[in-house]
C-alpha cells in the first residue's frame, strides 16, 4: 500500500488537521495498522481483515455501542473517557467506516503516553492485566445486548471441529499425511473440549460481554503499569467471560514466545497465573457464579487448546488465515501452544487450587 494512497483514505475521516506522516504499526495477525500523524493529532489507520470479518459495518456497529457504553461508564467513575476508552473517529460524512477498493477502513484516536508489551516481564504486569480485563468486563455487565456475531462460533468448540473435520478430509495442501501426530493431539482430547461447551450451551456457564481477544498485546498499559484501555475491540460479542481469563493466561502466564522454536522455554508460569487471577477475581469475584468459579482454571486449557487446533487448521489449509513470516509458521506456532497446554495440563490442579485459595481469602 503506497503512501499516497493511505493518504487518500486517511483524508475520508474526520480528521482534526492536515496530515504530515504515516507509519505501519505492529505486527497484528489479522489487520493491518497504521498511524497517521496530522499536525497535532496522532490517529490510527486499520484496515480490516474482510477475509476475517464477513461483516465489517455490523462490527463496526459493535465497537461503537460497546465504547458508547463504556465511556459513559468511565465517566460516572471520574475517570477519562478520551483515555481509558477506545475513540472511534467516524468519516466526514459521519460513517464508521471507509470502503475503498473493497477494503474496511476504520479510524481511532491514538492513545498518548500509553505502552505495549509482548511479554509480561513481571508478575505486578500480570495482576494488573488480570484487573484491566476484570473492569473491562464488569463495565459491560449492565450493556444492553444483542452484540452480532462478528465471526461465527468463534470460541466455540463444536463449530471448530466442523471446520477442523472438513480442512482434514479436504487436506487442500497435502499436509495431513505428515501430521498424524499432531492431528492425535487435537483428537485425544475433544470429548473433553466438547464438554466444556457444553455447559456454555446448556447455560451452566452464563453468556456476557466478552472481548475475546485478551492477549498481552492488546492492551494499553501507562508508565505505572495500569491498564489504561483494552484495545482490539473487533471481536467483542456475547460469550462465556471465562475465555477471556483463558486467553490472557495463554499469553502472560507463557515463559516462552507464542511461536517459540525452543520448547524448552514454553511452559506456564504458576507465579504469574496466580498473579493474573488474583487481579482478575479482584474486579470480577463478586459478579460471577460458583460454576464460573469452578471452571475459571480449565479456560485456560480449553482456549489453548482451541488455539493449537486454529493453528493447525490454518497450516493444513495452506495459511490462509494468520499472517505467517515463514512457511512453516503456523506448525511452529501449533507447536509451542501444544507444549504450553501440555504444562497446563501438568499443573491443573495446582491453578484450580491457586484459584480457591483466592476466593477463599476474600
Ligand atoms: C489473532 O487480532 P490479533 O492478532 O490480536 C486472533 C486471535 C488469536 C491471536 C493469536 C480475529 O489476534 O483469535 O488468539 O491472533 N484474532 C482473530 O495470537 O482471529
Ligand atoms: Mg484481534
Amino acid at each position: 500500500m503506497t503512501e499516497p494512497r493511505l493518504r487518500t483514505i486517511a483524508e475520508q475521516f474526520a480528521l482534526d488537521a492536515p496530515i504530515v506522516a504515516i507509519e505501519r504499526l505492529g505486527e497484528g495477525f489479522i489487520n493491518d495498522t497504521f498511524v497517521v500523524n496530522t499536525l497535532s493529532t496522532r490517529y490510527i489507520l486499520q484496515r480490516k481483515n474482510s477475509n476475517v470479518f464477513e461483516d465489517v459495518p455490523a462490527m463496526m456497529d459493535n465497537i461503537a455501542r460497546v465504547t458508547a457504553h463504556l465511556k459513559r461508564k468511565v465517566l460516572t467513575q471520574g475517570g477519562d473517557p478520551e483515555r481509558e476508552v477506545l475513540t472511534v473517529v467516524p468519516t466526514t460524512e459521519g460513517a464508521l467506516y471507509h470502503i475503498h477498493d473493497g477494503d474496511y477502513w476504520a479510524m481511532s484516536l491514538f492513545i498518548e503516553g500509553s505502552v505495549t508489551h509482548d511479554v509480561a516481564d513481571t508478575p505486578r504486569l500480570a495482576y494488573m492485566g488480570g484487573r484491566g480485563i476484570g473492569r473491562f468486563q464488569s463495565l459491560l455487565a449492565d450493556f444492553e445486548e444483542p452484540l452480532a456475531e462478528v465471526i461465527r462460533g468463534f470460541h466455540n468448540i463444536r463449530w471448530r471441529f466442523e471446520q477442523w473435520d472438513r480442512s482434514l478430509a479436504e487436506d487442500r495442501v497435502g499436509r495431513r499425511a505428515a501430521l498424524a501426530e499432531q492431528i492425535a493431539w487435537i483428537e485425544s482430547r475433544r470429548d473433553k473440549m466438547l464438554s466444556f461447551w457444553g455447559l456454555v450451551e446448556r447455560g451452566v456457564l452464563p453468556k456476557r460481554v466478552t472481548h475475546n481477544d485478551t492477549k498481552l498485546s492488546n492492551i494499553l498499559f501507562d508508565e505505572r503499569d495500569e491498564v489504561l484501555c483494552v484495545i482490539d475491540l473487533d471481536t467483542v460479542m456475547s460469550s462465556t467471560s471465562l475465555n477471556d481469563f483463558g486467553d490472557a493466561i495463554r499469553s502472560y502466564a507463557n515463559t516462552g514466545a507464542e511461536d517459540d522454536r525452543d520448547l524448552s522455554r514454553v511452559g506456564l508460569s504458576i507465579d504469574k497465573f496466580r498473579c493474573y487471577a488474583e487481579g482478575y477475581l479482584s474486579e470480577r469475584l463478586s459478579s460471577m457464579t460458583a460454576a464460573e468459579c469452578e471452571w475459571l482454571a480449565f479456560a485456560a486449557l480449553y482456549i489453548t487448546y482451541e488455539q493449537v487446533l486454529r493453528f493447525l487448521m490454518d497450516y493444513i489449509d495452506g495459511d490462509v488465515y494468520y499472517k505467517t513470516a515463514y512457511s512453516e509458521h503456523n506448525l511452529v506456532r501449533a507447536t509451542a501452544q501444544y507444549k504450553l497446554l501440555c504444562s497446563m495440563e501438568e499443573h491443573y490442579s495446582t491453578m484450580q487450587q491457586i484459584i480457591r485459595d483466592i476466593i477463599a481469602a476474600r
